[in-house]
């Protein structure tokens, strides 16, 4: 399933999961993955990096317009139907899709040929501090859709004279060589939203319904209040399509040093979680996503980073239901200059924000957005990109704050350009600095640097050790020190009033690539810092984060 509730009753819709025939490059052998996996999973390919073709048959009944949905392939695809190339995608953290118009009632053949290598070609997946699996590793979906067809809700909720109300831009599609009148209907929290529409061939048209919506109640940590939006489009009164989304009415708002939620100032404390779990490796069960939910709500956690990608939709689902905060960002992590120069960087970006906005743009969870996490903000380039990319997210959502979290301490020439300002600090792990007073030389750079009476939060923060690793001389890598660090850290940044979140890196452990130099640094060629492990086995620092969580941290 790609979402946690159906969002089509009228569109034919058939879920691609199962088993799917592959080959991969170098191997005499045919296969059969599951979809969505990835193929380290299987023994052949533990460590494989290269280009894998899988295939599989779909039969349509009835003639006409066909769509494919990929809600994530890692890390490029190119999608065959019948043979014909009809898409090409780069970013394990997108979603894409594909129209065939017109296609015959009978036996088809999909072919999604992937890459996972590195490369000039792959500007965001290099070898890093994750691992960049290979494979359809999110739901595929199959659709028939008619010529007219609904493409995209976007529902902003607002407050206007103490009541709510929201602007509803329905974005309505033509794959027809004819000009198309149809009627739209939008109904939500019992009010129905009526207009007919003309769209032109092979074209598309924005329908704006903008209403008050008396007796719904706010969407909020405690009181994750949500409803459905249900979307249908009709010719001559016999529905044609239909689209289904889940909203919550919520405003975010900076002032000052704060966030505010609905108008009152709100705290985050969570962690940074990757998309990786021992045995899914990025193709996350929803299982274990409800796993990690449940975990970090026992930890009292109210908050939670996509480090450092936009994440599985379904996982954004579970946060809009539990009312915890999502900080989502798009797909870059610690690039140098040299690395943010090449020639498909930039464009890569690009398209990884403009999706991540089009289709996450409605989940009430995500209460802001991130970008660039530590790359180049200390160069005059670099800062060009920080600001392009803060100006891309600005002209597609006015209705959340931006940020970025930095590591770039004392050098950073960016702080002036988002709304919240975020560093990453690993003081006592790193560097042995007093941390209270190497919290307030940040704080007072911070200030002195673009960064003036805007909100603070710590995106990272955090130590290593090795599940099982107990030593009473608590060194690092044990257990006993990561509980000591945690403990330390949080002790100084939640009772600093000027900070109004942090995050602990990370929720759990994760793989890491052999490329690059990062096997050095980290033990088993995984990224140590969980507070559990990557099966998700509790290290000591479980039961200090739910102490500390529990009783610290408010506005
Ligand atoms: C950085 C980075 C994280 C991780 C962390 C660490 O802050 O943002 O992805 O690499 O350091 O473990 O050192």
């Amino acid at each position: 399933m790609k979402r946690l509730f159906d969002t089509h009753i009228i569109r034919e819709v058939k879920e691609l999961d199962g088993m799917w025939d592959f080959r991969m490059e170098g191997f005499d052998k045919d296969y059969q993955l599951p979809v969505p996996s990835v193929w380290e999973q299987h023994p052949d390919f533990l460590a494989h990096r290269g280009k894998g073709t899988y295939t599989r048959k779909v039969y349509i009944k009835n003639s006409g317009n066909i769509r494919l949905e990929f809600k994530g392939v890692s890390h490029t695809a190119d999608v065959y139907f019948d043979g014909e190339k009809i898409a090409h995608h780069y970013n394990a953290f997108t979603p894409f899709s594909a129209i065939v118009k017109n296609v015959s009632a009978g036996e088809h053949e999909i072919k999604v040929e992937v890459d996972n290598t590195f490369g000039v070609h792959s500007a965001l997946h290099t070898p890093n501090d994750y691992y960049t699996y290979g494979g359809i590793t999110r739901p595929v979906v199959f659709e028939s859709i008619s010529d007219a067809w609904i493409k995209n809700i976007h529902f902003t909720p607002y407050i206007k004279d103490g009541k709510w109300n929201a602007k509803i831009e329905l974005l309505i599609a033509n794959v027809s060589d004819n000009p198309q009148s149809v009627t739209v209907k939008a109904t939500l929290a019992g009010k129905e939203m009526v207009s007919g529409v003309n769209i032109g061939a092979n074209d598309e048209t924005l329908t704006v319904f903008d209403e008050e919506f008396d007796g719904v109640n706010a969407w909020s940590h405690e009181e994750p209040n949500l409803y459905y939006i249900n979307t249908t489009l009709s010719v001559d009164g016999e529905e044609i399509d239909d689209l289904i989304d889940r909203v919550g009415f919520r405003t975010v708002e900076v002032r000052d040093t704060k966030i505010y939620l609905n108008g009152e100032p709100f705290y985050m404390k969570g962690f940074n979680r990757h998309e990786d779990y021992a045995v899914d490796g990025c193709a996350v069960t929803l299982q274990h996503m409800v796993q990690d939910l449940d975990l970090m709500q026992d930890m009292n956690a109210n908050a939670v980073r996509t480090c450092h990608y936009p994440n599985d939709e379904r996982f954004l689902d579970l946060c809009d239901e539990r009312g915890i905060f999502v900080w989502e960002e798009n797909h870059a992590r610690g690039f140098k200059l040299e690395d943010m120069q090449n020639p498909n960087f930039e464009q890569q970006c690009e398209d990884c924000i403009r999706e991540m906005i089009e289709n996450h743009y409605n989940h009430p969870s995500i209460v802001i957005w991130g970008i660039l996490n530590e790359c180049a903000a200390e160069t005059d380039e670099g800062r060009r990109m920080y600001a392009k990319q803060y100006d891309q997210i600005r002209s597609m959502d006015q209705s959340r704050p931006v940020t970025s979290a930095t590591c770039r301490h004392f050098t950073d020439i960016t702080l002036d350009l988002p709304d919240v300002v975020s560093f990453n600090m690993y003081t006592k792990w790193y560097k042995d600095d007093d941390i209270a007073d190497r919290n307030n030389r940040e704080i007072d750079w911070i200030k002195e640097s673009g960064g003036d009476n805007k909100p603070i939060i710590v995106s990272e923060l955090g130590a290593a050790a090795i599940y099982g690793y107990r030593d009473r001389s608590r060194c690092k890598w044990s257990e006993e020190r990561q509980a000591d660090l945690i403990r330390e850290n949080l002790e100084v940044y939640m009772n600093d009033y000027r900070i109004c979140g942090v995050f602990i890196w990370q929720f759990a452990d994760c793989r890491v690539t052999e490329e690059g130099d990062w096997f050095a640094t980290r033990a088993r060629c995984h990224n140590n810092k969980g507070i559990v492990d990557e099966y998700r086995r509790p290290k000591m620092a479980y039961d200090t984060v739910k102490e500390l969580f529990g009783r610290l941290g408010g506005i």
